[in-house]
């Protein structure tokens, strides 16, 4: 039975498995599951995630959603995936543990809830809550401070001062991702105070390609299609 992996590639958690799976040559089936049409919520695929919620897998009967568990169980079931995904070392390993605890209440609170409030919103066709985009955009930047102060600091490539990736630079950059649909005034606002993690952000790039550019394909279309609306939204308004 072929692994099968049940995604929609606007979905942050989604796109890291993909990339992860494409870089260790995991034989697999991409399901695409979509959730502007409601897909992730049909009673079939509550079956895969009770939760209704991409990513998630079956292997044969076994099924299991959750991105980071996901991430831990491929990193060590597959033979061939190279050590530095999720090492053997288990000090090493309870570190991308800590750090992939922390990334859910944190950064992807942040970065989701912000980029939900902006742009999203009104794409989603519901109410935007500024006050909301208020916390979600300094929960964000404390968030990429920490990054850069505890798990960037000193001369490493990657998070925890690694010279390849792990499961955690996946997930975390993917994550960081979404800013790409935000006006380019926001996202400088937002990312240009934190050169380490844009330093970051291109090493794992680099070091997943061409995994990275193909996989976020889809969310670059939806930048561009943002970015035309803003300009005839201005030109409209110079008129
Ligand atoms: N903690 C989960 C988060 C999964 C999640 O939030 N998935 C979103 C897409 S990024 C989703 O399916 N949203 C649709 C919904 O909740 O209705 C994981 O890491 O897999």
């Amino acid at each position: 039975m072929k692994l099968k992996v049940y995604v929609d590639r606007m979905s942050q958690p989604s796109r890291a498995i993909l990339i992860f799976c494409k870089m260790n040559g995991i034989d697999f089936e991409e399901v695409q599951i979509s959730i502007a049409k409601r897909e992730h919520r049909s009673p079939e695929f509550k079956k895969m995630n009770p939760m209704g919620q991409v990513p998630a897998i079956s292997d044969g009967e076994f099924t299991l959603f959750e991105s980071h568990a996901i991430l831990i169980h491929l990193a060590c079931a597959f033979p061939g995936v190279a050590d530095h995904w999720y090492p053997a070392d288990l000090f090493r390993r309870a570190k991308i543990n800590s750090v992939l605890d922390w990334h859910h209440s944190n950064l992807r609170r942040g970065a989701a809830t912000y980029v939900q409030n902006t742009v999203l919103a009104p794409v989603l066709g519901i109410a935007s809550n500024p006050q909301a985009a208020v916390e979600a955009e300094k929960l964000l930047s404390s968030s990429l401070s920490k990054i850069e102060s505890i798990w960037l600091k000193g001369n490493g490539k990657f998070l925890l001062g690694g010279f390849e990736p792990s499961i955690a630079d996946i997930s975390l950059v993917c994550e960081i991702m979404q800013l790409e649909l935000l006006d380019e005034k926001d996202r400088s606002r937002i990312l240009g105070p934190h050169k380490k993690v844009l330093e970051w952000i291109e090493n794992t790039k680099t070091a997943t390609r061409p995994h990275f550019e193909e996989v976020h394909e889809v969310l670059y279309g939806l930048k561009t299609k943002f970015q035309e609306q803003r300009s005839t939204e201005s030109n409209k308004q110079q008129d």
